[in-house]
């Protein structure tokens, strides 16, 4: 591909650059991949392909007798909604299982079997122990973690018939009723995700409302597995506070070894940290300047996040990360790493050392990584990246010098006490208080992906400036906050140059107030995909603040750029809480108008959330903004009613 025609497919200047320097090294990458995939099966991009049993695959058309269903009889909504609720199953069962590891390391750690780990905030695990019931009344530490992670680990098989423990004790009495009223309440993680196998499995449910449903109880565990994830990650690692760093490829310093952690599970990034630290001198006897540690995807923003470690690039630009002919070692542990950066590794000297039993890359070098033997399985590891140090090849260098500013670290917590700096009694009235005298106009947050559909950082971009424009707040996690990183959103820079009037003024408020070194950026880091927890959080207790149910909330979500099957998973549970979810890639449901109809509008009456579907960024933007809009409008309109009939709030759905 020529120059041209990369700058078309991604808006990040040193992804272009790596692009062009790939086209002419002849190496190919995804860009290259997606090409020579089209045109896409027409059967697969609208979900009427069937490939449940190897009767098939069946492909559906509709005009044709015989062919208007599968050979099993099934009909085309009955396809397109049994293969859109398996990638709930598989988002579900990749947090989940992430979050799993976490609750058995807290647990190892409280019974000292972990050693390198410790409970580093006590304070969260409290907070946490006394959101689910657990005693901590004259207990030791070590004791309630014991009781706190049994209890998580009770959430992924417990067999009564109580809703997951995580669940209940995050959402308020209203959505408690709603999933118990459509029997969408998980009562153990594991099972959900089982019994949603088994519904589509050939000949068990034909019934597509049904099936959906079963799909939003294992969408539901997914939201169990990551609340569960982040709380305990807070706790063994520490709950992030505002922090300053960097974004995009130019991160890499060519002077010295540079390691990428690629991945999810902080268990292995986080023992990298502190490994790298304590290696330092290594790397100098090695002939570098020293260790220059940076994160690709999700565990990326975990270290980001704790550790302030720069981000190189998001899922997208992850081959290009290795483009640069300046990473030493990739690092990987689960979910989203394409096992293409091998065939990067291949031209170049790095090494990629896979650590997971579950996540292996053929050719690659495994190092299995422990628990028990954490720091020294990761010091292992960039031992092995100091060594490819000095085989790097120096004429083969070229890392663009591009990369923006970054502030980080926006937990939940993280925000109230900046809200606290202004109200200490009622810290989160300072949101919702803008927004009732209509200086913000609501909230916006950005999660999910990279899609070779899209160009590559566009849409998140091009949404998150017509929406700071319009005044709305913006949060983010994910590799969409990568894309907002590495485009100066994450920082100061971008308050001046995108926020609006009444944006600008209260995030000006906040900064005079914030008692931080740095200024306070346009969009607020909350983490990694499995802290959508801590979205939730915010728009729970913004609605319990307002008192309004979250249907009534002028909160909305966007993935513009959605590809995992964990992206699914989360979009899916955060129309369940209420809120309207965009996605701007069309996922595989237009092979049936039902499906099509029970996402876009009988989620809307049934929860108040439902999906849009845009892929024109600007269309989407627009549509976001006329849902906060509207909410927001109606908001005030039932407040002054309120006040004149001295009653509450009405409290009715807005869509
Ligand atoms: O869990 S945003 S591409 S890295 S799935 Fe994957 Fe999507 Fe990135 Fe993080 Ni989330
Ligand atoms: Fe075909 Fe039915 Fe088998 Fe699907 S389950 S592949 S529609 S026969």
């Amino acid at each position: 591909m020529s120059t041209a025609e990369f700058e078309k497919r991604t808006v990040d200047p040193a992804a272009a650059e790596m692009l062009t320097a790939a086209g002419e090294a002849q190496i190919l990458t995804s860009w290259d991949r997606y090409k020579a995939q089209q045109p896409q099966c027409k059967f697969g991009l609208t979900g009427i392909c069937c490939r449940i049993c190897i009767q098939g695959p069946c492909r559906i058309i509709p005009s044709r007798p015989g062919q208007d269903k599968g050979i099993c009889g099934a009909s085309a909504y009955t396809i397109v909604a049994r293969n859109l609720v398996r990638y709930i199953a598989g988002g579900a069962s990749a947090h989940s299982d992430h979050g799993r590891e976490i609750a058995y390391t807290l647990l190892h750690t409280a019974e000292g079997h972990a050693k390198d780990y410790k409970i580093t905030d006590g304070k969260k695990l409290i907070q946490v122990a006394e959101k689910i019931g657990v005693a901590t009344e004259g207990r030791d530490e070590i004791e309630i973690a014991k009781d706190v992670a049994v209890k998580a680990l009770e959430d992924f098989g417990k067999y009564d018939h109580e809703p997951c423990t995580w669940l209940n004790a995050t959402i308020d009495e209203e959505r408690r009723l709603k999933f118990k009223h459509t029997n969408i309440a998980p009562t153990a993680i594991d099972r959900a995700i089982a019994q949603l196998l088994h519904q589509t499995h050939i000949g068990t449910d034909a019934d597509p409302v049904n099936i959906i449903f079963g799909g939003l109880k294992a969408a539901l565990a997914d939201y169990t597995g990551m609340s569960l994830a982040t709380d305990l990650t807070d706790v063994l690692f520490g709950t992030p506070q505002p922090v300053l760093t960097e974004a995009n490829l130019g991160v890499l310093d060519a002077e010295k070894v540079n390691v990428a952690v690629h991945g999810h599970n902080p268990l292995l990034s986080q023992m990298v940290v502190y490994a790298a630290r304590e290696l330092e001198k290594e790397a100098v006897a090695a002939g570098a300047k020293g260790i220059n540690l940076v994160g690709i995807c999700c565990t990326g923003n975990e270290v980001l996040m704790r550790e302030g470690i720069p981000t190189a690039s998001n899922f997208g630009s992850q081959e290009l990360v290795i483009m640069t002919g300046a990473l030493d070692a990739m690092i990987m542990d689960v979910q989203c790493i394409s096992p293409g950066v091998k065939d990067l590794c291949n031209c170049f000297h790095t090494m990629l050392i896979t650590t997971s039993n579950i996540s292996k890359v053929p050719g690659s070098v495994h190092i299995e990584f422990n628990e028990t033997t954490a720091m020294e399985d990761a010091k292992k590891i960039v031992k092995l990246a100091i060594a490819q140090y000095g085989k790097r090849r120096p004429e083969r260098v070229k890392i663009p010098q591009l990369k923006k500013q970054v502030v980080g670290g926006f937990s939940y917590e993280a925000l109230i006490d900046l809200f606290a700096k202004i109200n200490p009694d009622s810290p989160i009235s300072v949101l919702t208080d803008a927004i009732a005298a209509g200086e913000i106009k609501g909230v916006c947050a950005f999660a999910g992906c990279n899609n070779q559909k899209t160009i590559h950082d566009h849409a998140t971009i091009t949404i998150a400036k017509e929406l700071a424009k319009k005044d709305v707040f913006l949060v983010s996690t994910g590799c969409a906050a990568g894309a907002l990183a590495k485009a100066g959103l994450l920082s100061t820079e971008g308050v001046e140059a995108f926020a609006g009037p009444g944006l600008k003024k209260f995030i000006k408020r906040l900064e005079e107030h914030s008692g931080l070194n740095a200024g306070l950026p346009l969009v607020y880091h909350m983490g990694s995909c499995v802290d959508n927890s801590r979205v939730a959080r915010l728009w729970s207790n913004m609605a319990k603040n307002m008192n309004i149910p979250v249907p009534q909330l002028p909160f909305v979500a966007s993935a513009p750029e959605a590809m995992s099957e964990k992206s699914i998973s989360i979009g899916s549970w955060v129309i369940t809480m209420g809120i309207p979810c965009h996605v701007g890639v069309m996922p595989p449901l237009e092979g049936s108008e039902l499906v099509h109809g029970v996402t876009t509008k009988i989620a809307r009456d049934v929860f108040g959330g439902y999906f849009i579907f845009e892929t024109d960024p600007e269309k989407a933007a627009e549509k976001l903004y006329e849902r906060i809009e509207k909410r927001g409008w109606k908001l005030r309109v039932h407040k002054t009613a309120a006040e004149k009939y001295n009653s509450s709030p009405a409290r009715v759905y807005e869509g």
